[in-house]
């Protein structure tokens, strides 16, 4: 991944986002309210939420689970967790990367929690996630995504998804996945 793509992808794409959320959020009543919970209750007509809430939250986890330090590997929990429900790292990368690529048009890959706490993989249309509960076919805790927006990659890699998504493997900060899955399994009890 090459610094002038991150810059205007974060200083440009996310800080608009989230320009927007707060204009969104303006004069609403907020108490009690966190993100991950507006996102959960969203409705079809949020749209103002469910784009830049949406935009922020996906965007503040992708840079969270990158990391400069190539080749980590998912801890003893986590890399025991994908085993058992995907067959292998080797296997679960072959479905998590493909599904990413074949996302049609603009959207997110996941690897998510479920309210079973089960792991899945599934991807998601424009800046939706897998905590919009009304809006998505699966619902979970993300704790692994990765942005297919072309904005995300084709300064550097044009329209080459899969080298983008190869490259994006390689930088993958398992520890802070591994975190957030602990997290996200410890939630569901
Ligand atoms: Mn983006």
């Amino acid at each position: 991944m090459d610094t002038e793509t991150m810059q205007i992808h974060h200083g440009k794409h996310h800080a608009g986002y989230v320009r927007k959320l707060n204009t969104a959020l303006d004069g609403m009543d907020l108490t009690g309210k966190t993100l991950n919970n507006m996102l959960a209750t969203l409705g079809e007509g949020d749209t103002a939420i469910r784009n830049n809430g949406g935009g922020h939250y996906n965007h503040s986890l992708f840079w969270s689970i990158l990391t400069p330090q190539t080749g980590m590997q998912p801890n003893d929990k986590l890399g025991g967790a994908i085993a058992e429900t995907f067959g292998s790292l080797e296997d679960f990368k072959t479905l998590f990367l493909n599904t990413a690529k074949t996302r049609f048009g603009s959207g997110w890959g996941w690897l998510s929690v479920g309210a079973d706490g089960k792991l899945f993989v599934s991807s998601t249309p424009n800046q939706d996630n897998p905590l919009m509960t009304n809006l998505v076919e699966q619902n979970g805790t993300p704790i692994l995504g990765v942005d297919v927006w072309e904005h995300a990659y084709y300064l550097r890699y044009q329209n080459l998804r899969g080298d983008y998504l190869s490259n994006f493997w390689n930088i993958i900060n398992w520890e802070e996945v591994g975190k957030r899955y602990l997290a996200a399994v410890a939630k569901v009890g």
